[in-house]
């Protein structure tokens, strides 16, 4: 029995890699990957390529060919019971007289919610759900938390000094962190439908915003600002460089015309938004904005003004910190701007927390509990 519990998990496994493989195209739909197994042996492999193609499980069950009758298939989502672009998996499962289906969770979508797995029961498939369910939870975190709320994740990263420092006195920030982690934040910003950062980022760093480093086949994510007062230079790159790349100035709704006439002209959208309690773009209210877009995850980047807004009203979902192995004192940046906490048991607290080596850098990561929005 255990050791059929290990088979099972690591055909579940197979199935995560194979949806890994949408990360960044499949976006608003989920992952999904799907193996076929008969007789111990894996017959039939597919995963969900992009937004309108096929079904993980379609593909799976068209590679098996004859082998798939009599077959188990493991999933990493539960099929789906609905018309989409494409018809309901449950459908194809059928037909194809699969015996027993593994799935690791449920597909959130109203259209689905637990029915895939009913109707597939009903109809004499033994349904085993729940299979690496953390794994495949986190695996979907984008999507699960975007159909599941209609809200975006929230990533924020920073990249920082052993002792917290983003930047010199003078400002000079390239580069604190290795390249080994700098090309894992563009393989980041690949994988998120936008990156957000604040006007204080643009005005010191002027920074693309784009997938570049390492990445073959770069799927550029929407540029967010954060700019209350529109002060974006005309000449920055975010509004310049790849100019088909969607970029929103997110602004203050008391804003000078011609500025955001001159911004428009270059491309970018602008985003009127009411001010919080300290004068800026509510960011929450970006975020959610950007959910109602179908925008399922947003990488934020700073600088800590940003990070703390992000922190403070809890809207981040995660964090990831990259700690380069250098210090440069008090009169350096901070990574957060303040956040007004007295006491430890009042401090911003990550769960699930992982680190790993990349490079030189540390790589710290962790969820934050979020309030609901
Ligand atoms: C699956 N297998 O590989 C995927 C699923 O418009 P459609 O037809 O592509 O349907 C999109 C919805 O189908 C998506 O919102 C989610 O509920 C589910 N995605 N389901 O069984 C897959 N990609
Ligand atoms: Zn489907």
């Amino acid at each position: 029995m255990v050791e059929e519990e290990v088979v099972h998990r690591r055909f579940m496994a197979r199935a995560f890699r194979l949806a890994r493989r949408g990360a960044g195209w499949v976006s608003p739909n989920p992952m999904v990957g799907a193996v076929i197994v008969n007789r111990g042996r894996i017959v039939g492999e597919g995963y969900h390529r992009q937004r309108g193609m096929p079904h993980a499980e379609v593909l799976a069950i068209e590679d098996a060919g004859r082998e798939v009758a009599g077959a188990d298939l493991y999933a990493n989502l539960e099929p789906c019971c609905h018309h989409g672009h494409t018809p309901p998996c449950t459908d194809a499962i059928l037909d194809a007289g699969i015996r027993r289906v593994w799935v690791s969770v449920l597909d959130p979508n109203p259209l689905v919610a637990g029915r895939g797995v009913r109707l597939l029961r009903r109809h004499g498939v033994e349904v085993h759900l729940g299979l690496l369910a953390g794994e495949g939870g986190r695996l979907n975190e984008f999507y699960l938390t975007h159909a599941g709320t209609g809200r975006p994740f929230v990533v924020l990263k920073l990249a920082a000094t052993l002792d917290g420092k983003i930047a010199t006195a003078t400002g000079e920030s390239r580069w604190i962190s290795g390249t080994a982690s700098r090309k894992l934040g563009h393989r980041l910003r690949q994988e998120v439908d936008a990156i957000l950062v604040g006007v204080g980022t643009v005005l010191a760093d002027d920074p693309q915003l784009t997938v570049r480093m390492g990445v073959r086949r770069p799927r550029h994510p929407v540029r967010v600002i954060l700019d209350t007062r529109l002060q974006t230079p005309l000449n920055a790159r975010v509004l310049n460089d790849l100019p088909g790349v969607r970029t929103i100035v997110a602004c203050g709704k008391d804003r000078d015309a011609r500025r955001e006439n001159r911004i428009r002209l270059l491309g970018a959208e602008i985003w009127p938004f009411a001010a919080d309690s300290r004068g800026r773009v509510n960011a929450r209210s970006v975020i959610r904005r950007l959910g109602r877009e179908g925008l399922t995850s947003v990488l934020v980047e700073g600088g800590r003004e940003v990070a703390a807004s992000m922190l403070r009203d809890r809207i981040a979902d995660k964090i990831l910190m990259v700690l380069a192995p250098r210090i440069l004192g008090g009169d350096a940046w901070n990574s957060v701007g303040d956040l007004g906490i007295r006491r430890i048991s009042r401090s911003v607290t990550l769960s699930e927390v992982r680190s790993r080596r990349v490079g030189e850098d540390i790589l710290v990561e962790g969820y934050l509990r979020r309030e609901k929005s």
